[in-house]
């Protein structure tokens, strides 16, 4: 029996792990969110291993405006400090960045914080006590853009509908094809990166399409 108080889920950009013209992608970020409902971008820049400090931070300013004029949350990747020093909106943190409760500490109450729990129930509720506003899961299916990804469960979405009050992102390789059954298990937001950006009719209709596939998942949502 689905949940008619359920919140339509919504899509979550995320960067290319490069950006090589700034410019050029500001353009198609303006493209994309030309298509649908978008409702944040997180900036995951990075150089190896690690965030690449200076292209977050030029990327950063160049999104900004875009971001606040359609209220679109624009959220960092992997350091707390950085996300305060920019003013951003929210960090995203995985397992092995700065633990949720010191990174509570460091941005203040009003910024939002992320947690990837990969396929984690446990880790679900340690963060959630610790202070995260979200939790966020996968990867759902292979993806080229993370290497060193744990599989998960679509199952742990429909857990967390049922057993956590935090909103639940999904992540990794979600495209047009196999979004639907990360919607109807119980996804509150679908993050996706090459899915959007390297989509061949471009990521205007990538937007508007998954927009299409959510609403359409939603009638079939089992939660
Ligand atoms: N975390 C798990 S998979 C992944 C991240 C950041 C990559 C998401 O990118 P894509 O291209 O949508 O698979
Ligand atoms: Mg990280």
């Amino acid at each position: 029996m689905s949940d008619p108080q359920r919140e339509r889920p919504r899509l979550y950009l995320i960067t290319p792990p490069q950006i090589e013209d700034v410019p050029a992608f500001v353009d198609l970020f303006r493209a994309a969110i030309q298509g649908g409902d978008v409702a944040s971008l997180q900036i995951r820049l990075k150089k190896g291993d690690a965030i690449d400090t200076a292209a977050t931070r030029e990327v950063t300013q160049a999104v900004r405006r875009i971001c606040q004029a359609e209220h679109i949350a624009l959220i960092i990747n992997d350091s707390p400090q950085l996300a305060r020093a920019l003013e951003v909106d929210g960090v995203h943190l995985g397992m092995d960045d700065m633990d949720i409760a010191e990174a509570r500490d460091l941005v203040g109450q009003d910024m939002i914080i992320g947690a990837t729990c990969k396929n984690s129930r446990h880790q679900a509720m340690i963060v959630g006590e610790a202070g995260a506003d979200y939790v966020a899961f996968g990867a759902f299916y292979p993806t080229e853009t993370k290497s060193d990804t744990t599989p998960a469960d679509p199952e742990v979405l429909t857990w967390c509908q049922m057993f956590l009050t935090l909103p639940c992102v999904a992540i990794g390789g979600i495209t047009l094809e196999n979004a639907a059954p990360l919607v109807s298990a119980g996804a509150d937001f679908l993050a996706v990166s090459s899915g959007v950006w390297n989509h061949n009719d471009g990521p205007a209709a990538a937007v508007a399409m998954f927009n299409r596939v959510i609403d359409e998942a939603m009638t079939a949502s089992k939660v």
